[in-house]
């Protein structure tokens, strides 16, 4: 590669490298500048400051994307579980620490949207690695995949895929029984638990009994197993011996809650948050203008339809 000083004169250039790489591209232009500093011409002198000046912008623009890339992520969301707990979860069995913006107003909320953050004007939103993301799954595919959380190649991907989805199908149900009106609050749960350990936990034994091991998907943690742990302790929310007929889930929680990763999480005084309750839910109502009730009337439609 070739380029030209500002009098017209070929500087020879070592070629870039094959990859972006600051290292070599620092020392490619160290290497561009200390031959035209050896050269001593004027020409050269003019070619030498084009450099220098290429240098420092090489290593401030560099600086800053390593300055994004360590800066922590940014979780904006409410006081309480909702959709962001499964990328607190995430983030946590990576080994990510990470910051929370919690919102507390409606007005905090409408600041984000007119300041053009929320794609489509909804929470939940992360900052990481310089962008602004938006969709649940779509950040947490972007974090399993970051962190080597997401299988070794497209069948894992897809099987991990099938879990997670039920597992949200799951944790939908699960997430909307405290906004369920008081009379109809064992129903709920009952119906609930029944679902939990007649359609979903029964396909998690399995999986992990084809497997032979703790994990889901292939021979190391993923994703999959995160999310797993965080749907087992909430349906035991909603009953505690919900696991009985399940030894290998039973394992699978014992084995995964020893992690030390996830076993700091579960410590009090973590990130993690505890279940919803009456004051998260008056927060949520009046943060995104719900007319009251509005949960409960979703929460009944979702629970008898399914
Ligand atoms: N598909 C979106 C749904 C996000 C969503 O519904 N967020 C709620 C809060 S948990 C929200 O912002 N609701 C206000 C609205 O939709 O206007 C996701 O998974 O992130």
């Amino acid at each position: 590669m070739r380029g030209r000083n500002p009098a017209g004169h070929v500087i020879p250039l070592p070629s870039p490298p094959p990859a972006p790489c600051s290292l070599l591209s620092h020392y490619s232009l160290m290497f561009a500048l200390s031959s035209c500093i050896q050269g001593g011409q004027q020409e050269e002198s003019l070619s030498t400051s084009v450099l220098v000046r290429l240098f420092v912008l090489s290593c401030s623009s560099e600086n800053q994307e390593l300055r994004i890339m360590a800066a922590k992520p940014k979780l904006y969301y409410f006081d309480g579980r909702g959709r962001m707990e499964s990328v607190r979860w995430l983030l946590a069995a990576a080994g990510v620490e990470f910051e929370e913006v919690l919102l507390e107003t409606a007005e905090e909320l409408q600041n984000l949207i007119k300041d053009g953050q929320l794609m489509y004007q909804q929470l939940p939103m992360v900052e990481i690695d310089g962008m602004k993301m938006v969709q649940t799954r779509a950040i947490l595919r972007y974090i399993a995949g970051k962190y080597n959380l997401y299988g070794k190649d497209l069948k894992e991907q897809v099987l991990i895929d099938m879990y997670v989805e039920g597992m949200k199908e799951l944790s939908d149900l699960i997430m909307l029984v405290p906004s369920a009106a008081l009379e109809d609050w064992e129903k709920s749960v009952n119906f609930v638990t029944e679902k939990a350990t007649q359609r979903y936990l029964p396909v998690y034994e399995k999986a992990l009994k084809d497997q032979g091991k703790n994990y889901l998907v292939g021979n190391q943690l993923t994703w999959a197993d995160v999310f797993l742990l965080e749907v087992i302790l909430m349906v035991e929310e909603c009953k505690s011996d919900a696991l009985s007929a399940f030894p290998k889930l039973q394992e699978f929680k014992a084995a995964i809650s020893k992690l030390p990763r996830i076993q700091k999480f579960l410590q009090p005084g973590s990130p993690r948050k505890p279940p919803m309750d009456e004051a998260n839910l008056k927060a949520v109502e009046k943060i995104f203008n719900l007319e009251k009730g509005l949960l409960l009337k979703h929460s009944t439609v979702v629970l008898v339809d399914l």
